[in-house]
């Protein structure tokens, strides 16, 4: 189901993105997804956040994670952009094996779009994780700090309830 209150056909909206990776070389894998989505034809980019390093949510042991955020406006309906994030994904070799949460080398959501709400199908928005993970709030906070997500509230007041269990800035050795 979508619901486009009060956002505005063919003009530009903005869009938060979040980025994360625990294979390979996650920091350059998420530096290289920053330059690939605002290389995406009709993206003006607005923001990227610093880069942080958090404990994995999800099976087994696995690495730690990359993890960052960015704003970009947009033309592109939020459809579109999830199909270009997801071919940035299989650009940079994103493997989807069956086990939920596995390891991965990027990983990009759709966290939110202004004026855009989507339940259910293909594309959730907003993400419907967005305000119960601190390595996505902190990055957002950082460039968003005072984005109000309907339904959900202000970004920094999300971030700061959450606190910074298991976050760090991701230090390059
Ligand atoms: N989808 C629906 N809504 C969205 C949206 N708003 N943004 C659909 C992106 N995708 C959306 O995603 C599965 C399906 O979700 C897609 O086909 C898309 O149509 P996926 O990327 O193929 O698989 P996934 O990422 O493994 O699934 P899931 O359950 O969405 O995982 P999450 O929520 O992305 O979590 N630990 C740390 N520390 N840091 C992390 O970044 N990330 C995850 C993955 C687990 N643990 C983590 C981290
Ligand atoms: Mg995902």
């Amino acid at each position: 189901m979508s619901d486009d209150k009060g956002a505005r056909p063919c003009l530009f909206r903005r869009a938060y993105i979040g980025l994360g990776a625990n294979l390979g070389e996650p920091h350059a894998q998420v530096l290289r997804a920053f330059d690939l989505i605002e290389d995406i034809p009709g993206v003006t980019p607005v923001a990227r956040s610093s880069l942080y390093r958090s404990a994995p949510l999800g099976p087994g042991p696995q690495p730690d994670y990359c993890n960052a955020a960015c704003a970009i406006d947009t033309a592109s309906t939020p459809e579109a952009l999830l199909q270009r994030l997801q071919a940035i994904e299989h650009a940079l070799g994103r493997e989807r094996p069956r086990v939920r949460w596995a390891p991965r080398c990027i990983d990009l959501d759709l966290l939110h779009v202004e004026g855009a709400a989507r339940v259910g199908g293909a594309l959730t928005l907003p993400h419907p994780e967005l305000h119960k993970r601190n390595f996505v709030l902190a990055p957002l906070a950082e460039i968003a700090p005072t984005l109000e997500v309907p339904g959900l509230g202000r970004i920094d007041a999300l971030a700061r309830a959450l606190g910074e269990v298991g976050l760090a800035r991701w230090e390059l050795v």
